[in-house]
């Protein structure tokens, strides 16, 4: 008789994984010459009031802040024309019948296609799909159900939503799943359609998001490809915090009179999030890596979360204790922008290949809740 103590232990790993980009983006340049087309139209409107001392009159942004401030030069979107139409300014999308796929979805499965096929795997293999993202376009049914029952998987799905945590903290639920042998092979897609949930009228914000997908296929060891990444261990953390919010939700919708109402999008305490999160993900990695018996200045890759090119040299020069080179520490941030939960898999996503067997990374994820998340993953094969 097979008892606990016999039985294989159950070890989850990445086996591939997938990404989706928008064909569209909007440059830096782009961006501010619609931003202050924008700002010109509105002063010019309120010069009345703005003459009178009643209102401020609204400042320009400039390629130059956005690229010194954050690293980013560009960013994809889903759709570019309304965005950066001055009168406009926010993505529209043409409403879709129940019956078809949702967008959410749409951009979730192809991220999943990919990661599937990169791992040899069929449909039929996965037993689960987590949809993991800052903002899902519906509250139900699950988006995690739709991209499920579009892929053709049998099983089980929900949402998670840890704002730009999300990614980790699904790979560690999908790992647990594993652990547990609830599952032998779970999808994490995080489609994230920020353009959404941006105020592109702001000028302290309106340049640092960007649309995307990406997908990450945890399985058991014993059914994944040959090489795959072995899930090293992970950790978890949440402080709660208000410097990073969106409002918006069916009980606080906006009165009629304050439709728009900037809260209902998100904003941020930018200077206060940079200061506050650094020395939290970088003392989190630190231990995480004690714990597991990691020499954290002999990593050879950190894949970090995408939102701040100031914070990411930041937080890996406290980790690896010098100066990061790209190749430590890639950047996707100056042409995706932050992609929320899937900055840091886009950068695991494209520059992952070159690394050797044997060698260790980090994929760590932060942002609003504040929440972090550690994957230290060992290349295998
Ligand atoms: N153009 C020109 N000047 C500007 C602009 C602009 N666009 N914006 C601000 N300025 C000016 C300000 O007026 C200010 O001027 P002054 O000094 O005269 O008052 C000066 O520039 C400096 O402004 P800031 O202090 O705001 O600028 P910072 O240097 O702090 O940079 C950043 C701002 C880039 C926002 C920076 O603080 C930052 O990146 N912080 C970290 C933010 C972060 O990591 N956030 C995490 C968000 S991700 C997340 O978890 C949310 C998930 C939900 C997804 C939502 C999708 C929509």
């Amino acid at each position: 008789m097979e008892t606990a103590a016999s039985q294989p232990t159950k070890r989850p790993v990445i086996s591939a994984t997938g990404l989706y980009t928008p064909a569209e983006s909007i440059s830096n340049e782009e961006l501010v010459e619609a931003f202050n087309a924008y700002v010109a139209r509105h002063n010019a409107e309120h010069a009345d009031a703005i003459e009178a001392g009643e209102m401020e009159p609204l400042q320009p942004s400039s390629v130059e802040f956005i690229e010194k401030a954050s690293g980013i030069r560009s960013r994809h979107v889903i759709n570019k024309a309304p965005i950066i139409d001055p009168a406009v300014m926010e993505p529209r999308h043409a409403d879709r019948d129940d019956e078809e796929l949702s967008l959410m979805a749409e951009i979730g499965v192809a991220a999943c296609r990919e990661a599937l096929e990169r791992a040899g795997r069929s449909p039929n293999d996965v037993d689960a799909v987590l949809c993991a993202a800052s903002n899902m376009q519906r509250p139900y049914p699950a988006m995690a159900i739709e991209i499920q029952q579009a892929l053709g998987v049998e099983g089980f799905g929900f949402d998670m939503n840890v704002a730009c945590s999300s990614a980790t903290f699904g790979i560690q639920t999908a790992a647990d799943y594993i652990r547990a042998g609830n599952a032998r092979s779970v999808l994490v897609v995080s489609p994230e359609i920020t353009s959404g949930h941006l105020n592109w009228r702001d000028r302290d914000s309106h340049f640092i998001f960007g649309d995307v997908a990406t997908a990450v296929l945890v399985e058991d060891a014993a059914i994944a490809p040959p090489q795959h990444w072995e899930i090293l261990g992970t950790r978890l953390k949440t402080v709660f915090s208000n410097n990073i919010r969106n409002n918006f939700g069916f009980l606080n919708r906006a009165a009629p009179e304050t439709q728009g109402t900037a809260d209902k999008l998100f904003v941020q305490e930018g200077r206060k999030v940079f200061k506050e999160v650094v020395p939290m993900v970088a003392q989190m990695i630190v231990d995480e890596a004690e714990r597991l018996a990691i020499d954290p200045r002999a990593l050879r890759r950190m894949w970090l979360h995408q939102a701040n090119a100031g914070m990411n040299r930041l937080i890996a020069h406290k980790v690896l204790g010098h100066e990061a080179s790209e190749d430590e520490s890639p950047t996707v941030l100056d042409t995706y922008g932050n992609t929320s939960s899937a900055g840091s898999i886009i950068a695991f996503h494209l520059h992952s290949e070159n690394l050797e067997m044997g060698d260790t990374g980090l994929i760590c994820s932060f942002g609003a809740g504040y929440s972090a998340g550690t994957v230290f993953v060992k290349k295998v094969g």
